[in-house]
């Protein structure tokens, strides 16, 4: 297993539009394992292919407090939502430090494929509603950032460059020649 390079805002590769699986082979298991020890590393409650530069409409997700209840979700599509919504404090790997209240629907029924390529339908409420459809953003090439006022975006994407800049030149300072 190896741990993959997560994607950080603003890059513009978190904005490709993710295609359906077609082949459910061994290669697709070594990215779910991959992704899984990826998210389990960050932390992270779940994780979207788009996050790691991986354009397909896959997505894991782990909620458990024991981090042992890994859920694969494949070409997922919200079969129902509720017209009742509720606001959670969300964060995101890609945007790690930003936190902020988002609106969403408070239950999603989602229909998705296993990684065997077999049909599931889960009823999702709480923190797992809110990531089902956070991760599925992600595929959509969308970032939880983009549902705050453009003032708080822009604040937070300079945040992330002036970041960027600095582990830039802390890496160019470190580095034995
Ligand atoms: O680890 C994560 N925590 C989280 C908290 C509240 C709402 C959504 C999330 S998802 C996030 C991992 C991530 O970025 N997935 O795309
Ligand atoms: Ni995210």
């Amino acid at each position: 297993m190896s741990l993959l390079n997560i994607l950080r805002y603003p890059d513009p590769r978190l904005h490709k539009i993710a295609k359906p699986v077609t082949t459910f082979d061994a290669r697709l298991k070594r990215l779910v394992d991959d992704m899984a020890e990826t998210m389990y590393d960050a932390p992270g409650v779940g994780l979207a292919a788009s996050q790691v530069d991986v354009h397909q409409q896959l997505i894991i997700i782990d909620t458990s407090d024991t981090r042992s209840d890994l859920r694969i979700f494949i070409n997922p599509q919200i079969v129902w939502a509720s017209p009742e919504r509720s606001v959670y404090e969300e964060g995101c790997l890609s945007v790690p430090g930003v936190y902020d209240g988002v609106e969403r629907h408070t239950e999603v029924k989602v229909k998705a494929l296993d990684v065997e390529g077999k049909p599931f339908e889960l009823a999702a409420i709480g923190l797992l509603a809110v990531c089902v459809q956070h991760e599925m953003d992600h595929l959509k090439g969308k970032v939880f950032v983009e549902y705050l006022s453009s003032l708080k975006r822009n604040r937070i994407k300079a945040k992330m460059l002036k970041e960027e800049r600095e582990m830039h030149r802390d890496n160019r300072h470190s580095t034995a020649r």
